[in-house]
């Protein structure tokens, strides 16, 4: 079992060559540990806090290695809370590896990933949503992730969830406050009172709950697969929509045969779009093995996207292979658009030839040669992956992590609970029971009831050094 008041080092910044890397240090006696292996004007063991020297590391023989400004942060003001010493190196791989080296050989052990986040939690800098928040934020790709995982680290959501648990907190103990005067038969509390704070904590809960759709694609983004028979211009539209000439585009039907994803960003959110192989019957076996994959594609998509050319009609064949998509995706995940491309080639007037073929499905006629009606599209995809929702979700607090939101959940259920034995004038140690449960349930989102279960899956995934 490592200890917890070791003095942890590992390097901070990622592999590779950069302007600098930072290796970072913390413990009890790491300002000692860095101390030993450092030469400069001032000695870190003594140094004020939030202070930055300039001097030089060296090895166990006193050989140097490298000039590096070291700063000093002194327990409680650093990041874990634990007295830090960050050693800022030039970024070179070999030479940040050797100062690590030495720092370990000098007695700091190899910090575990996200050991430095989880001392943090541990000593009461941040709770655990922020911690969670603080790998979220680094992994952002997009604008919205990045706003979202952001106010988590501020503390958005553990405000609320700490408000509704003290809102709880209330109730029980007013419950259990009557129970002990059970014998007299007094009542303190308005059961209609009571029954209408927790509808309330409810619906903050079914907010709560709801929001995490939109979480969800903001941290993880849309996958957005291009589907439809082989030549209708889906490797042209992947290349319109991402402006560079990522796939090849043939009129030879059955070009794409692999599976291509890029991400693509509009309006803060994160696409992930997918090029499949075109769908039809086909003898040629490596055109069978892009078709299989296509349709795993589809049945895994957020949004899938119909794609017709409108310079053809539509028959039989259209009709079976819709049937067979249509009836295969999981509507609750998948939104489909119908897409109609090369509205170049028919002439103002002409009829559509879909009329009346799979209606029901939002529908955007574009050239994806002459990069016509993409704007529409573009507006159809961000409107599909955040629904009506919008506005209403960016305003409150987000839910961006299955941990919390599975945690809102149950607790959400055992308020229900408590709700109607409240409503069925059931004792007041019954509903309490169910109001305890889902304040730990809460309590597991923010860290203050938690195993080491918990910590592990959360911290585990961490990189080493944050
Ligand atoms: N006129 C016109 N031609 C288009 C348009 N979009 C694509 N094409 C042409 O249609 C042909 C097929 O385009 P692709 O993008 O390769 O079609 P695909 O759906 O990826 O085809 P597969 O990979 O074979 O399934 C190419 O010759 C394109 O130049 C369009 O909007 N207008
Ligand atoms: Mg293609």
């Amino acid at each position: 079992m490592k200890r917890q008041d070791d003095v942890i080092a590992a390097i901070a910044t990622p592999v590779g060559e950069g302007g600098i890397a930072v290796i970072r240090v913390s413990g009890k006696g790491a300002l000692g540990v860095v101390d030993s292996r450092f030469r400069g004007n001032v000695r870190l063991a003594e140094a004020r806090t939030q202070t930055a020297h300039v001097g030089r590391i060296v090895d166990d023989t006193g050989g140097v290695l490298d000039e590096v400004v070291a700063l000093v942060f002194r327990s409680p003001h650093s990041y874990t809370g634990e007295d830090v010493v960050e050693v800022s190196c030039h970024g070179g791989v070999w030479v940040t590896r050797r100062i690590l080296e030495s720092v370990i050989a000098a007695g700091a052990r190899p910090a575990e990933p996200g050991e430095f986040t989880k001392r943090a939690f541990l000593n009461g800098r941040i709770d655990l949503s922020q911690a969670e928040a603080v790998a979220d934020l680094i992994r952002a790709r997009a604008d919205r992730a990045h706003r979202t995982s952001l106010e988590q680290l501020g503390g958005k959501l553990s405000k609320q969830v700490n408000g509704i648990r003290d809102e709880l907190v209330e109730v029980c103990g007013l419950l259990e406050l009557e129970l002990d005067f059970v014998e007299e038969n007094i009542e303190f509390t308005d059961k209609a009172v009571l029954a209408s704070k927790l509808a309330s904590v409810i619906g903050t809960l079914d907010g709560l709950v709801r929001s995490y759709h939109y979480g969800k694609v903001c941290r993880e983004g849309v996958k957005v697969v291009l589907s439809g028979k082989p030549n209708v211009g889906k490797s042209s539209l992947l290349n319109a929509l991402l402006n560079e000439n990522r796939a090849i585009v043939t009129e030879v039907p059955g070009t794409t045969r692999d599976v291509i994803e890029e991400d693509l960003n509009i309006e803060g959110v994160l696409f992930r779009v997918v090029d499949t192989a075109g769908l039809r019957e086909t003898a040629d076996i490596v055109e069978q093995e892009g078709v299989k994959r296509s349709e795993n594609q589809i049945l895994n998509s957020d949004i899938l996207l119909l794609m017709f050319d409108l310079s053809e009609s539509v028959g039989e064949t259209e009709r079976r292979l819709m049937e067979r998509i249509l009836n295969r995706i999981d509507r609750k995940q998948t939104s489909c658009l119908v897409v109609q491309n090369k509205m170049d080639l028919v002439s103002n007037g002409t009829p559509d030839p879909m009329l009346g073929f799979i209606d029901g499905y939002p529908r955007v006629k574009i050239s994806a040669l002459k990069g016509t009606g993409l704007e529409s599209l573009r507006k159809e995809l961000v409107n599909l992956a955040l629904g009506g929702d919008k506005g209403l979700l960016e305003e409150g607090v987000t839910v961006t992590n299955n941990r919390h939101k599975e945690a809102l959940d149950k607790a959400r259920n055992h308020l229900q609970l408590a709700l109607r034995s409240l409503e069925d004038g059931r004792s007041g140690d019954f509903i309490a029971m169910d109001l305890r449960s889902a304040l730990d349930f809460l309590g597991e989102i923010v860290g203050v009831v938690t195993t080491d279960d918990i910590l592990n899956a959360i911290f585990s995934k961490f990189c080493v050094g944050k």
